[in-house]
């Protein structure tokens, strides 16, 4: 279970999908046959996906099974032939032994920005109840502080959501250049007869609130978090903090480091 077919040819620069395959090459050598897996969700995720399918398809992994993070992910493992675990009707998520998945950011602690690709609750619910979970990601990920590169998304329950806003915004009343927005999406996205933008709709029918800050969060992320949790309406944050076991980071040189 080599990561060699990953490489680039060494004559050029590897391009960041090429390093998201090589970081992800690297997390699927530490599965091991008969292992439950938490299926991440997102575009270096996807490269995860599809090497499980093609070692499953050699029969070089037997007995794995995936807990998938997001619709998207249950189908695109389905496609690959990853055998998946129903979680529907209250199934249990205690057996899960190693989940992979990319991150927004990744901070000098191992605290991530996870969800801009919306799919936050259930990788948090994944991934915090496995024995280990080893998140992927090319150098660009790697920040010196939580925030810096966008948004910082949280999940929240329709009703009352701009009242939920305003309690967000409240939290951080004062701090320069704080904002926060509902995310939305274009006409149309959701599948609805609608001419105006709609709200983002989550696997789990909630919308998502984004919270920018100036040059990242600076203040203490454990306390922050609670206060976020804490506001009823609140769902869930992508704050994922102490919660990375490994991060693999495949760097433009070539390189691949495993932070444990
Ligand atoms: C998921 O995919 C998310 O938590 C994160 O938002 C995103 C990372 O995206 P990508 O791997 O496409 O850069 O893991």
């Amino acid at each position: 279970m080599g990561s060699a077919a990953a490489s680039p040819p060494p004559s050029r620069k590897p391009t960041q999908d090429e390093l998201k395959r090589v970081a992800a090459h690297r997390a699927v050598e530490f599965v091991e046959p008969g292992m439950t897996l938490g299926l991440g969700t997102g575009s270096t995720a996807a490269h995860a996906l599809d090497r499980l399918g093609d070692l499953l398809r050699a029969g070089a992994l037997p007995g794995v099974a995936g807990v998938p993070t997001s619709h998207k992910t249950e189908a695109h493992a389905a496609r690959v032939g990853i055998p998946l675990l129903p979680l529907g009707g209250g199934g249990g998520l205690e057996k899960i032994h190693l989940s992979i998945d990319g991150a927004d950011e990744v901070d000098p602690d191992l605290n991530l920005v996870k969800g801009r690709g919306g799919s936050l609750l259930r990788e948090k619910m994944i991934e915090g109840a496995g024995d280990r979970f080893v998140v992927i990601v090319d150098e660009s990920k790697l920040v010196p502080r939580l925030g810096c590169t966008g948004a910082v998304p949280v999940e929240v329950v329709p009703f009352g959501a701009r009242h939920t806003l305003g309690l967000i915004r409240k939290v951080f009343d004062g701090l320069t250049g704080f904002h926060a927005r509902l995310r939305t999406v274009p006409a149309g996205a959701n599948g609805e007869d609608s001419e105006s933008e709609a709200p983002f709709v989550t696997d789990n029918s909630n919308y998502i609130l984004e919270m920018f800050f100036v040059d990242g969060i600076r203040g203490d992320l454990p306390d922050i978090s609670d206060r976020l949790l804490r506001i009823t309406g609140v769902v869930e944050h992508g704050m994922f903090l102490g919660m990375a076991t490994t991060v693999i980071v495949a760097n433009k040189d070539g390189t691949v480091a495993v932070i444990n």
